[in-house]
């Protein structure tokens, strides 16, 4: 058996959060580990649609998606939640949460440079930003705190999916040992 844990994704649009997010829901899922992908795409369309990108909204966004991931946690899952989560604060909050609650908590600083991202942008947000279409949008207008206390970075940019994947592993079965 094993126990619940969770995996905070934290880094800019772009850097990779949801894709390494959903492989490795996968990864696991073929292990027999249950597990959950928390990201932008479906929590701002349901339990967070009516939040913004203001720093209180973001604020709110991340506080909601931790209380979530706890109950899967609670419910033995691996919660892996893939937000920008942009400010510190809000990053050791949703850490508080977690462990107020005895639940492992790993933070993962899925990380590439800015001009990657930018050159990434898969839905044009970087490329609308800069034309000021997009308010407080995230390296742009809107600032991104560096994780201090990350447990593992993943610099997308020099790293495979699949070796993000095999360290993300380890990190995983290291929190849900049993
Ligand atoms: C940042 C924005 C913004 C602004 C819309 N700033 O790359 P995406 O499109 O698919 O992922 C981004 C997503 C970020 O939502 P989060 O819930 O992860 O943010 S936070 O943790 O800060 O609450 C991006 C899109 O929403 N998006 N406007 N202004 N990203």
């Amino acid at each position: 058996g094993h126990r619940g844990a969770i995996l905070w994704f934290t880094g800019l649009s772009g850097a990779g959060k949801s894709t390494l997010a959903i492989q490795l829901e996968t990864h696991l899922f073929r292990r027999g580990i249950w597990a959950y992908v928390l990201d932008g795409d479906n929590l701002r369309h349901g339990l967070s649609s009516d939040l913004g990108f203001s720093a209180q909204d973001r604020r709110e966004n991340i506080r909601r998606a931790a209380e979530a991931a706890r109950l899967l946690a609670d419910a033995g899952l691996v919660a892996i939640v893939a937000l920008i989560s942009p400010f510190r604060a809000d990053r050791r909050k949703a850490r508080e949460i977690a462990e107020a609650a005895g639940i492992p908590f790993r933070e993962i600083f899925v990380h590439a440079p800015l001009e990657v991202c930018r050159a990434r942008d898969p839905k044009a947000l970087y490329a609308r930003a800069e034309r000021g279409e997009i308010p407080e949008f995230t390296g742009i207008d809107s600032p991104y705190e560096v994780p201090e206390a990350a447990e593992l970075e993943l610099p997308t940019d020099q790293l495979s999916p699949t070796e993000c994947v095999e360290r993300l592993m380890k990190i995983v079965q290291e929190a849900i040992a049993v």
